[in-house]
């Protein structure tokens, strides 16, 4: 009769669990949700859906036009859209509730060097935690390639599913010879459907855009019944800025399987049945361990109480960890100081977010940024 999904002794408190999410608008992430949907994953750790393909990132640097760069971008882009909007629904069953992260949590990672696409290094910091925001930096420094972004979330309830704003962007610099060349990306907007039978998962819309290297992109998401009538559906048209000469670009398809040229090129576009490449977590202190505050350290227990179904010791060990957060805050309060980021530095505005985003007439035209202290991989151990 419905919510088949949810375990009937977790029914009543999924229907309150949803009740809380129609009335609070804005930040779910401390909502309590009952067990079967809890996520054991910290949000620290989605960045590296940037760069599950890594030759794809990779292939940027070798590109040799703008115009064959601007491709290579947009196809290493949609190629991440899988792992980021599906890959919970494919390893867990359906869209979770992921570990919400705490100020100043780290995660550290790479992609080793590999039929010579050189090795990509990621850093991830938790910068706020009220309302949480997430930046990262993946970089692969053999290739000049490197993406540093942060986001958040806005959410609200509609017609029964959530709708998951995204605030933030995210920089792309690919390092020529003739200088910088930057791309800014945007992100799309999410729906969450599925609630009401317990088994959530995400449909993306409206539109979000890659501006750049003397193109702006567009990508407009569609669920079922518009372009091909297909859920996870996408139209993406890169213009160029200057040369009248060059074309229009389009690529139409579906964002989790396979897309083809509309224009602008011929054939097959990306496809990504081949497999992903998780990231390979490594410590971040100098001794090579993890420290108290990375990712995997810190969520360790909650983590394996919510992966071996103990939910005693994962909400003993999260009600820990966020009294111990909180202990800290007061005393940061009482000595007048605050938590000191490792990594970014708060910035209110971003020059080249403005610049970009006139370009494409880009909603809001001008942003927060965080920008990265480069002081790493110093600090990292050289991985294999
Ligand atoms: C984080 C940034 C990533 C893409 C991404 C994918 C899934 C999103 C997540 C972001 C933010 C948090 C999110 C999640 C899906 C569900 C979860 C919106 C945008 C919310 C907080 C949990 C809702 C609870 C229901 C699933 C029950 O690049």
């Amino acid at each position: 009769e419905g919510t088949q999904a949810v375990p009937v002794a977790q029914r009543s408190s999924w229907t309150s669990f949803l009740k809380a999410i129609a009335s609070v608008s804005g930040d779910l992430s401390s909502l309590t949700a009952p067990p079967f949907i809890l996520s054991p994953v910290s949000l620290t750790e989605f960045p590296a859906y940037w760069c599950e393909r890594p030759e794809l990132f990779a292939a940027i640097a070798d590109a040799t036009t703008q115009e064959q760069r601007a491709i290579a971008v947009l196809k290493w882009f949609i190629s991440t859209l899988k792992g980021q909007y599906t890959s919970r629904n494919e390893s867990m069953g359906s869209e979770k509730k992921p570990l919400n992260p705490a100020l100043g949590e780290l995660f550290y990672g790479h992609w080793p060097d590999k039929n010579g696409r050189g090795k990509t290094d990621l850093l991830v910091e938790q910068v706020s935690h009220h309302p949480p925001i997430t930046a990262y930096v993946i970089e692969n420094k053999s290739k000049g390639l490197k993406l540093v972004g942060h986001n958040a979330q806005k959410t609200s309830f509609s017609g029964g599913s959530i709708i998951v704003k995204q605030i933030g962007h995210a920089v792309l610099t690919v390092n020529l010879p003739s200088g910088p060349e930057k791309y800014l990306l945007t992100l799309p907007r999410l729906r969450i459907d599925g609630l009401w039978y317990g088994s959530p998962y995400i449909e993306l819309s409206e539109s979000s855009h890659i501006v750049g290297g003397g193109y702006v992109g567009v990508i407009e998401y569609k669920g079922k019944g518009y372009f091909t009538g297909k859920s996870h559906s996408f139209k993406a048209t890169l213009t160029p800025q200057h040369d009248a000469d060059e074309s229009e670009i389009v690529v139409e398809g579906l964002w989790h399987q396979s897309s083809k040229f509309v224009s602008g090129g011929h054939g097959a576009f990306h496809d990504v049945s081949a497999p992903k490449e998780e990231v390979t977590a490594v410590g971040g202190e100098p001794t090579g361990q993890m420290g108290g505050m990375e990712t995997r350290k810190l969520w360790e227990l909650v983590s394996r109480g919510i992966r071996e179904g103990d939910f005693e010791l994962a909400s003993r060990e999260k009600s820990r960890i966020e009294n111990e957060m909180r202990q800290r805050r007061k005393d940061e309060a009482a000595g007048g100081t605050s938590w000191p980021l490792k990594h970014f530095t708060p910035l209110a505005s971003d020059p080249l977010y403005e610049e970009l985003a006139y370009l494409a007439k880009i909603v809001p035209p001008t942003e927060d940024t965080y920008i990265f202290q480069e002081n790493w991989p110093v600090t990292l151990r050289a991985g294999p």
